[in-house]
């Protein structure tokens, strides 16, 4: 099979290549899920430049059951002809060169490839095989490539020709460039492809990339699995379920509305204050800037931007650029319409942002990413041509009669947020004596610890009084606080930041962090590297899980992504024999169901309810000590995803959030396995039949 090595191979090409295979964590980033699909990205940027550059206009991804993965375009073919200086194919420098520069490395790191991918030769380098087909000419050109360990030489030869370029000589009008691959199982932690994550940025990439049609098939699953689920009929523009729970076998995303789109799209289960989105495209020197914006009755900003084609959550100074225009041009107009008094100050930009939902998108050279997550576009020249682009478009747009009545909602949501403001800074300059009070109080909640380093420190937010004091007995005082939440915190998805302060349990939990909040956040001054939420493991837990998370994501969101979040795991059951030989715990049910296979005959079976069932000890072994507890980690991979979760969870909208928790919250009391087993349900204790 991979006897007939092709002879013209060029040394020095090889040896790239091997150096990708010997650390690819230089070249992808790492070897884990993240690696994995960073090498499809690479194929798909590729297919995304043709189309970009006009000549594609069609992608097609499948997924195989044997975990290969395949990308498609109906461009103009990657280059047949022979290279007179290597003496061999465009299609196989494409694959065996290493692109130059392309390194990853800590100062240019980049997730997607776009302008500075690493290639296609890393995703040869890292598979097992790759097989490349191009109609081009009207012929159809193959080749394949293999990795495998040679035991003689006793090392890895990666990427490796099975021969040259073939023409099959098969006629065709077609034109396009196909590659499958199957991802190295020696490299990669995980061969699993997420149908989720790639399903998410391919609508992203057809938003972002206006007009084409990008297609994703998943052969792993059936059509009849995918129709069962109920998610609607196949080959529609099907949207997939945010966590993934649902996987369609097939789904087409085309946008003709481009990042307009995309805003409708983050709008929905919001309620708009003008129908069409604002939106302008323009070039400033040699930057391409387009943007899209709509507001809502909402009170936070969501503001997604994008540089080539790549997510940039940590901002930048594109959204300092896109920032000041706006707030430049809408002051601008509002005083040229007689909006704002002549005697009256300027609007704040903050006042502007108001329940904005927002996308800029650039395409530039050279550029530089920076910050924690390597996510923060650090070239200075990207901000004036942004602000101006926006104070361009903006003024032309204002001076459509069509968009009038959208500017008259534009200023009017401004005036409200600024009247709000400055309410709120008059009632916070005459209460300042209170706060002090509020220092007290918070005294009083806060079981805090005696260590003063933030990065050991460890405060658990836990559910109820009951269970606070109980997590306060068990704690370990040197590093873990304890903040104990009597109610339920405010749900601040529809609140003004002035309602969301006047909340007490918020107001706590703002000061125990010490960090602030909103815009005048600040990561360097947390009191607590990991903030754990402890709630129970029933409906009402999960809501209160729900409300934090909306809180951070919405107010402190970088406390999120620096992946400082985590949920505390309680466990659901103890296994245990009255005789006290055995004493395990399970943290879901099939780890009951391990836990029962594994301890024999005559054992009790105890379901936790809440955490207030637990003694402190039971608290501290179970849930709270960190050599044994089961902490998971909030991360924020996905920010577009989080945002329309978010919405739909805690909006106001009730059509579609009534459906996901039916289908994905199973914290009903009496779930699936409960009656398997068999136990009397009104008693927590149950005895084996
Ligand atoms: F990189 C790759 F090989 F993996 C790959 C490339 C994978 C996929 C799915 C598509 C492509 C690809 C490359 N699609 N279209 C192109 N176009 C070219 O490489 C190309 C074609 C013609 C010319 C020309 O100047 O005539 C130039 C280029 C770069």
């Amino acid at each position: 099979m991979q006897q007939n090595h092709y002879d013209a191979r060029d040394i020095t090409i090889l040896e790239g290549l091997e150096a990708v295979r010997l650390r690819p964590g230089m070249y992808i980033g790492s070897t884990g899920p993240k690696g994995l699909h960073h090498i499809l990205w690479e194929i798909v940027d590729n297919a995304i430049d043709e189309a970009a550059n006009g000549y594609a206009d069609t992608i097609d991804v499948r997924i195989y059951k044997d975990g290969s993965v395949s990308v498609e375009d109906n461009g103009r073919g990657v280059p047949t002809d022979i290279h007179p200086k290597t003496k061999v194919s465009g299609v196989q420098v494409v694959f065996t060169q290493l692109h130059a520069g392309g390194k990853f490395d800590e100062h240019n790191y980049s997730f997607s490839g776009g302008l500075h991918g690493v290639g296609a030769s890393v995703t040869n380098a890292l598979s097992k095989w790759l097989k490349v087909r191009v109609w081009r000419d009207g012929t159809t050109w193959e080749m394949g490539f293999h990795s495998y360990y040679d035991p003689e030489k006793k090392k890895w030869e990666s990427g490796i020709p099975d021969g040259p370029l073939l023409d099959t000589k098969q006629k065709t009008k077609k034109h396009g460039t196909f590659v499958h691959f199957l991802p190295d199982p020696e490299v990669f932690a995980t061969t699993d492809f997420q149908l989720s994550t790639i399903s998410n940025r391919l609508n992203e990439l057809a938003f972002l990339n206006k007009g084409i049609t990008i297609t994703l098939t998943d052969e792993r699953i059936s059509r009849n699995e995918f129709l069962a689920e109920g998610v609607g009929e196949s080959e529609e523009n099907v949207q997939l379920d945010l966590l993934g729970s649902t996987q369609p076998y097939s789904v087409t995303y085309h946008y003709e509305g481009g990042i307009s789109d995309f805003v409708l799209y983050l709008n929905e289960g919001k309620t708009a204050l003008y129908n069409k989105p604002l939106y302008y495209k323009t070039e400033k020197d040699g930057i391409l800037v387009e943007f899209s914006i709509q507001h809502t009755s909402d009170f936070t900003e969501s503001l997604f931007s994008f540089v080539n084609n790549i997510p940039t959550p940590e901002g930048g100074f594109h959204e300092m650029g896109f920032r000041s225009g706006l707030s430049r041009v809408l002051n601008t107009y509002a005083r040229d319409n007689k909006l704002i008094k002549d005697k009256d100050p300027n609007f704040l930009g903050d006042d502007f942002r108001e329940g904005l939902t927002a996308v800029i998108s650039i395409k530039m050279k050279n550029v530089q990413f920076e910050g924690q997550t390597k996510t923060k576009l650090g070239n200075p020249e990207a901000r004036m041509p942004v602000e101006s682009a926006v104070v361009e478009g903006l003024k032309s747009l204002a001076a459509a009669p069509a968009y009038k009545k959208t500017f008259e909602e534009i200023i009017k949501k401004a005036q409200g947020a600024a009247r709000v403001r400055i309410a709120a800074r008059q009632a916070k300059d005459t209460a300042r004596a209170k706060n002090s009070i509020d220092g007290l109080m918070l005294v009083g909640k806060l079981a805090a610890c005696s260590g003063k380093k933030p990065e050991l420190n460890e405060l658990f937010i836990v559910e109820g009084d009951s269970a606070g004091g109980t997590a306060k007995q068990a704690r370990m005082r040197q590093f873990q606080s304890i903040l104990p939440l009597r109610g339920k915190p405010l749900n601040v998805e529809k609140k003004r930041l002035d309602q969301v302060l006047a909340n007490e349990e918020i107001r706590t939990i703002i000061s125990a962090l010490g960090a602030g909040i909103g815009n005048d956040f600040n990561l360097d001054k947390l009191n607590y590297h990991k903030v754990i939420i402890l709630s129970d493991a029933d409906q009402d837990g999960f809501h209160i899980r729900c409300i934090l998370l909306t809180f951070f994501f919405r107010y402190m969101r970088p406390l999120v992504s620096a992946g400082h979040v985590y949920i505390g795991m309680p466990p659901l059951y103890k296994v245990y024999k009255l005789n006290g030989s055995v004493e395990e715990y399970a943290y879901d049910d099939k780890e009951l169901q391990e836990k029962i296979d594994k301890v024999g005959r005559g054992y009790l079976i105890q379901r936790y309810k809440g955490l207030g069932e637990m003694s402190a000890d039971q608290l501290w072994s179970t849930t709270m000590d960190p050599v044994h507890r089961n902490l998971t980690q909030v991360t924020l991979e996905d920010a577009v995803a989080a945002e329309n979760m978010i919405t739909m969870l805690m909006g106001d909208k009730v059509e579609g959030r009534k459906e996901f928790l039916n289908r994905n919250a199973n914290f009903n009391k009496e779930d699936a396995f409960m009656d398997k087993v068999k136990l009397k349900k009104e008693n927590s204790d149950g005895e084996e039949e």
